[in-house]
């Protein structure tokens, strides 16, 4: 089984929310948390936070998003969601992912293969994200890393199919929850956040971090635009 250690010594083990979510609740300490989030933040200087809009609509996604890592993931009118190496206003290569979460990924996953994307997705208060699937990765076999940031957060999960029934869990800042296996593909989404209930942030709100593997490992990703081609 993974297990986080933190600093004081404590083993972390995954609370089983369902075959295939593993639930860490406080995974990481208010030190670990300040120094992430410098480094995020360090990120959004290099990569401003922009707002993404659906595919066809052209309306705005409720939250705010940036990208580090090889690969980030956008969303617009005219492209629809995609992986890309570029931000989408700046049109300069994502900054890379910051040691600490490569780290966290591989201790908690115990996937062999480093993760190629991190989605940062910033919501203020009323944001909320709608039940959706990750399914825009070739590598289905990948987990889904899922870091959360300053307010708490109702987090819904489904099953595989959209009408299934849904349960919630509330997230709070330093929890992580991974998704893989029979449970990678299952609906989620962010019901709302609870402003005011963390300080971390300055600004209030929420950051959640998403790290993925997009591409198949060894493969030379056939199905992927020129622009995900894998570099492993
Ligand atoms: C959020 N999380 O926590 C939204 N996706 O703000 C996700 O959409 C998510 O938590 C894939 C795997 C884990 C997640
Ligand atoms: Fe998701």
């Amino acid at each position: 089984m993974n297990t986080i250690r933190k600093e004081r010594g404590t083993p972390r083990t995954p609370v089983k929310q369902r075959p295939g979510v593993n639930y860490y609740p406080d995974a990481l300490d208010q030190g670990e948390q300040k120094a992430l989030m410098a480094e995020i933040r360090d990120v959004l200087r290099l990569a401003p936070l922009f707002a993404p809009t659906m595919p066809r609509s052209g309306k705005p996604l409720s939250v705010r998003m940036s990208n580090c890592g090889q690969l980030g993931w956008v969303s617009d009118k005219d492209g629809g969601y995609r992986y890309q190496r570029h931000h989408p206003e700046t049109g300069t290569d994502w900054p890379p992912m910051p040691r600490r979460l490569v780290g966290l990924w591989h201790e908690l996953t115990g996937y062999e293969t480093a993760p190629q994307a991190c989605l940062i997705n910033y919501y203020s208060e009323g944001s909320r994200m709608g039940l959706h699937r990750d399914d825009d990765e070739q590598d289905l076999d990948a987990p889904i890393m899922s870091i959360s940031l300053g307010d708490n957060a109702w987090f819904r999960l489904g099953g595989l199919a959209r009408k299934q029934p849904t349960s919630r869990l509330m997230l709070h800042s330093g929890d992580i929850i991974c998704m893989q296996g029979p449970a990678r593909l299952i609906y989620h989404g962010i019901d709302r956040i609870l402003p005011g209930t963390s300080n971390l942030l300055e600004e209030g709100g929420r950051f959640n971090l998403t790290l993925r593997r997009v591409t198949r490992p060894g493969t030379s990703a056939p199905a992927a635009p020129a622009d995900t081609a894998d570099d492993k």
